[in-house]
């Protein structure tokens, strides 16, 4: 399997993670922002990343699972495809109706949360952060996020308030149980520590949600990833 990812983006850790988690051996190939959509576009349509491709080129024969689609945008339809390629060990919950209630999290986390992590994330970053990486690139890509997903104090602002609910939702959780829905990892559990990681690097953040640092370290270790930047 071949993951076409951005390396910092934490979608793709998303993805990473998942893979990990069921132990499938994978390549992975970093593509540069902006240049990434002409080899996106084609392949899923679409120009987010991470995308999985389950056969690489010249290595088909290896793949067994004959009716794996060429290429699979979005990191849910990835979680998606990897349960039904490899079903051991189970991400999917055995429960319908927790599992149900994982899925409406994973959503809320990809859709809200995950967005409101990257505007918190890059507002740090090109201010009190700035030191992390004060290079003309780093800032250059910094300000063209921004502007690509229109970043500025008043969206900030609106951003901070949503993961402040959503830490309070998470901590109700986390504090009570190793994982946010049933008895073993889920794709909400995932969701959250990837998609909440770039905050590992804001002080603010680290000392008021000490527990949650703590969990999305567990997650890593639990699927074999890498910590994040921070951690
Ligand atoms: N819901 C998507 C979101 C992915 C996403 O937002 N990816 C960003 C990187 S963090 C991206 O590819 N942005 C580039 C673009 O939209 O052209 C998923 O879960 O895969």
């Amino acid at each position: 399997m071949l993951l076409l990812q951005f390396s910092t983006s934490h979608y793709c850790r998303k993805a990473r993670l998942a893979l990990g988690y069921k132990r499938i051996s994978y390549k992975i190939e970093n593509l540069t922002p902006g240049l990434h959509i002409l080899k996106v576009k084609p392949l899923t349509g679409l120009t987010t990343l991470p995308v999985l491709l389950p056969q690489i080129e010249g290595q088909q024969q290896l793949i067994t699972r004959s009716a794996a689609p060429m290429a699979i945008a979005d990191s849910t339809e990835i979680f998606k495809f990897l349960e039904t390629y490899q079903q051991e060990p189970a991400l999917f919950l055995p429960n319908h109706e927790q599992q149900t209630e994982a899925w409406m999290l994973e959503d809320w986390l990809d859709e809200s949360i995950g967005t409101a992590a990257r505007f918190v994330y890059y507002q740090f970053r090109a201010g009190e952060g700035k030191q992390i990486d004060p290079s003309v690139f780093s800032q250059m890509v910094i300000g063209v996020v921004r502007q690509q997903y229109r970043i500025n104090n008043a969206t900030v602002k609106l951003a901070a308030s949503r993961l402040d609910t959503a830490l309070e939702e998470l901590s109700n959780r986390w504090r009570k149980s190793d994982y946010l829905v049933g008895s073993s990892l889920s794709v909400a559990d995932i969701a959250a520590a990837a998609l909440l990681s770039p905050l590992a690097l804001i002080p603010q953040y680290r000392q008021a949600h000490p527990w949650l640092f703590e969990r999305i370290v567990q997650v890593h270790q639990l699927c074999g990833e890498p910590l994040p930047p921070g951690l």
